[in-house]
């Protein structure tokens, strides 16, 4: 079984691009948590919420972990299509039931990716979370500078053979920007899916969401308003009792390599209207990726809980008073 990473490496180097979103929390909270992982900054996007709601929420997840972090705003909404977000699935703040300060923050002036990435010392892996505007935004603007610092990109995107989320056929990050997603693939950066083929085996149980409901820890409490109502979503649309953490996969196969299957193919995406809009298919004249076709969710499992839903220790454990 693939256990975590061993430390006798320094931590890689990581940006994360998300739209928090609440599988995207879970897996904030899982890398922000992990000695294996050096999170060098977080890159916010539109998707399932607005980009002033998701910002506002990067900003209380560092808050609960008492990190600071650069900052960046990757997209504000597609590069051709209307803004969409996902309030039935992820509510109106983008954390379900969750209590968070209120979105105030003007964000013209906030960096975008391509500073992000800029300002790194060594290349870094790239993991986005959400739609793939931001990455097509810094293409665009200096493709040399992303292929220089992007060493290795993970993308929570994408399905082959498992039914859309969002269309019949679609997944909502690549239904959100085709084009952006098209531009991505195009420059064949070393990107890996990993999309809903393998995300929808990983189903956090509605028992283990009712039990954090018992704690007395302010924390889990608020974990649970949050993972309520994204159950509460999963039961009535989809009858799942549980819910699915896309998210947090990308991030657990950088802590533990191999819990992942990848295949190389060849993709591309339809920019067509209708229902086939972000569609991701095989075509032998798409892009090289490699795509994740299996999972250990059985690792995944015990990484969120021993990491993300356990109790926090609280800092003064061990300290000297
Ligand atoms: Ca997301």
């Amino acid at each position: 079984m693939p256990e975590a990473a061993p430390l006798a490496r320094a931590p890689r180097p990581v940006l994360i691009d998300t739209d928090p979103g609440i599988d995207d929390t879970i897996a904030l909270l899982l890398a922000l948590q992990s000695p294996e992982l050096e999170v060098r900054g977080i890159a916010v996007t539109y998707g399932n919420t607005t980009v002033e709601n998701a910002y506002r929420n990067a900003i209380e997840i560092l808050r609960r972990t008492s990190r600071r972090l650069p900052l960046a705003v990757s997209a504000r909404r597609p590069l051709r299509r209307a803004l969409a977000t996902a309030p039935e699935t992820h509510g109106e703040s983008g954390l379900g039931d969750a209590a968070v300060p209120t979105a105030g923050v003007i964000l013209d002036y906030v960096k975008p990716l391509d500073r992000l990435l800029a300002e790194q010392r060594e290349p870094v892996t790239l993991v986005t979370l959400g739609p793939v505007t931001g990455l097509a935004l810094a293409l665009r603007r200096d493709p040399e500078l992303v292929r220089e610092k992007v060493t290795r990109h993970l993308a929570m995107i994408g399905n082959i053979k498992t039914p859309g989320n969002t269309t019949k056929y679609s997944e909502f990050n690549a239904w959100c920007d085709p084009e952006a997603l098209g531009q991505v693939l195009r420059a064949e950066l070393p990107t890996e899916i990993i999309g809903l083929d393998v995300t929808r085996q990983f189903v956090l149980p509605g028992s283990t969401i009712a039990r954090l409901g018992q704690s007395t820890s302010e924390h889990q409490q608020w974990l649970h308003a949050m993972l309520r109502f994204y159950h509460a979503f999963h039961r009535e649309r989809e009858k799942l009792d549980g819910c699915v953490l896309n998210d947090v996969l990308p991030i657990a196969e950088l802590l533990a390599p191999g819990i992942l299957t990848f295949e190389p193919l060849r993709i591309k995406v339809e920019v067509e209207d209708g229902e086939n809009r972000g569609r991701t298919r095989i075509d032998p004249e798409g892009s090289k990726v490699r795509v994740a076709t299996a999972v250990r969710a059985d690792v995944a499992h015990r990484l969120i809980a021993e990491r993300v839903l356990a109790e926090p220790r609280p800092a003064w454990v061990g300290a000297t008073p």
